[in-house]
């Protein structure tokens, strides 16, 4: 990046987009952007004007006199690929770009794709800002970006809490506005079951909070759709065989028996791989997920399995013995996340697992990614790709673990191929994830707890390896929070004391 002192007025009057091509996503996109650069001045206007004592900061910016060499009236948009209208953001989504202002005001962006241009407009609004005259201006600049990461992504748990659609599309906003791609969505859980299955309706009419606390498909479709214009991409995950109470209900027989002294205790445990219904409700339950999620992943889960209920049922034992694995826990565990892996295979999906299946030396498909999540997490980064297997990266960025004091610190600090390993195990590092759980969080706190918590990570999944002086990085962020103040998202203080100056309230 190269920036320059000089400033150029930002035409609020003439101002447009200029694309070469037809492209719904980008139009789309513009109006979005309109409304971001210059929803805050229309505002400033509607409030000056009924204030008469004071001139409008507005008028005066659109009546000074205007010489156009030295205005920006347009941003001219150009992507080199096809757009198509049926696009979906991928693993494989160019989101590079070239941005320059240049001194005359002439205005560029070039990206190869539609989620460069995405992400370069995203820039663009960033960089115009009020001066002190009270206008709206951009500096002379030039950029070249592009992400180090291909998934940056966001954790939310829609079980333990439901959270509603809007929450859900404030915070894609949010993700867009910190450039990260991915919406990891944890939907289900122990505590309820708010995915509104047509197969299997009576999932979330037995374990749903209540039936106004569910995602029906419509509001799947639209989530995806508002999602995808902002180039996200949303993984779902279906957690088994653990942390899935909450499937039980209408299937007896799916979970697991818990036994105490030679008889059914009355709880229930992870599903039964020995029972012989399980696989054909799994097959027939990611036949229906693939078809309503679009995206080449979904998340198998496959944390916190508890052995103990498996080795108290008698029927699970007699399984084992007859299958010649005999009290062999994680070779039942292997054979459940194997043939669970069949099923998402045959429907075209590749797998995403929690660490502990590769840490209970299940072997799983070689194209199955791990998720890391627990604590000592270099050894087991090193350990998931010295196997060959991709990563993720999730333990530095649990940020429901809330504590006092400034955290970003170590949220920023923290990276994915902070390991000892060769340049091919680095290479099968494909990003991160930024979590939220839900034990604490609903809709009244889910992004004031989130933002600008998250922005950190977004930096450290962004930028290059060597972006690391907290200073500067300190700097980005008590700005880009009070942007989001200004944006109108509760972003929460992050820093200790401070303030957002005028210009952002
Ligand atoms: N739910 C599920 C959770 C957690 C996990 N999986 C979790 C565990 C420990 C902490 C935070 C969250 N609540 N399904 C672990 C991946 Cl500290």
């Amino acid at each position: 990046m190269t920036l320059s002192e000089d400033q150029l007025l930002i035409d609020t009057d003439r101002f447009v987009f200029n694309l070469d091509q037809r492209c719904d996503i980008l139009t789309i996109a513009f109006q979005r952007y309109m409304d971001i650069i210059f929803g805050a001045v229309k505002n400033r206007v509607s409030q000056t004007k009924s204030d008469s004592n004071r001139t409008s900061v507005f008028e005066f910016a659109i009546t000074r006199p205007l010489r156009d060499d030295d205005v920006v009236t347009a941003l001219h948009v150009d992507v080199k690929g096809q757009c198509m209208d049926d696009a979906y953001p991928s693993l494989k989504s160019d989101e590079s770009y070239n941005l320059k202002i240049n001194p005359n005001g002439f205005a560029t962006l070039d990206a190869n794709e539609v989620w460069g241009a995405l992400r370069g407009l995203e820039t663009f609004s960033q960089l115009i800002y009020t001066n002190n005259g009270g206008v709206l201006v951009i500096n002379v600049t030039s950029i070249t970006d592009k992400p180090r990461f291909q998934h940056r992504g966001i954790l939310l748990d829609t079980s333990t809490h439901f959270l509603s659609v809007n929450a859900l599309k404030k915070n894609l906003d949010l993700m867009a506005m910190n450039k990260f791609n991915v919406f990891h969505w944890h939907i289900v859980d122990d505590q309820s079951f708010p995915y509104e299955s047509y197969t299997f309706p009576a999932m979330c009419e037995k374990s749903a909070y209540t039936m106004e606390d569910i995602y029906s498909q419509k509001d799947i479709a639209d989530l995806i759709e508002y999602a995808t214009l902002r180039g996200i991409r949303i993984i779902p995950e279906f957690d088994s065989p653990g942390h899935s109470l909450s499937w039980g209900p209408p299937f007896p027989g799916l979970l697991t028996k818990c036994y105490s002294a030679g008889k059914w205790d009355g709880s229930y445990g992870p599903i039964d791989p020995s029972s012989n219904t399980t696989y054909p409700f799994l097959t027939q339950f990611f036949a229906e997920i693939s078809q309503v999620f679009e995206d080449q992943f979904i998340h198998l889960g496959g944390d916190e399995v508890s052995f103990d209920c498996w080795k108290s049922n008698p029927d699970v034992n007699a399984f084992m013995t007859r299958m010649g694995f005999p009290n062999d826990y994680s070779k039942l565990e292997e054979y459940y996340m194997t043939k669970l892996h069949t099923i998402v295979d045959s429907v075209k999906r590749n797998s995403i697992i929690w660490q502990e299946v590769f840490d209970n030396n299940v072997t799983v498909a070689a194209n199955t990614w791990v998720e890391v999540w627990k604590g000592d997490y270099q050894k087991e980064m090193a350990a998931v790709t010295a196997r060959g297997y991709k990563a993720l990266l999730a333990s530095p960025w649990y940020l429901d673990l809330i504590s006092y004091g400034r955290d970003w610190l170590k949220y920023y600090l923290a990276d994915p191929q902070d390991f000892n390993g060769t340049q091919a195990q680095y290479d099968l590092v494909m990003g991160g994830e930024a979590c939220l759980w839900g034990e604490y969080v609903d809709d009244t706190n889910v992004l004031s707890r989130l933002w600008p918590r998250a922005s950190p990570v977004a930096e450290r999944l962004w930028s290059p390896i060597g972006t690391v002086d907290i200073q500067s990085a300190e700097m980005r962020l008590d700005e880009h929070r009070c942007r989001m103040v200004k944006r109108g998202y509760p972003a929460q203080p992050f820093n200790g004391p401070g303030f957002c100056p005028e210009e952002f309230v």
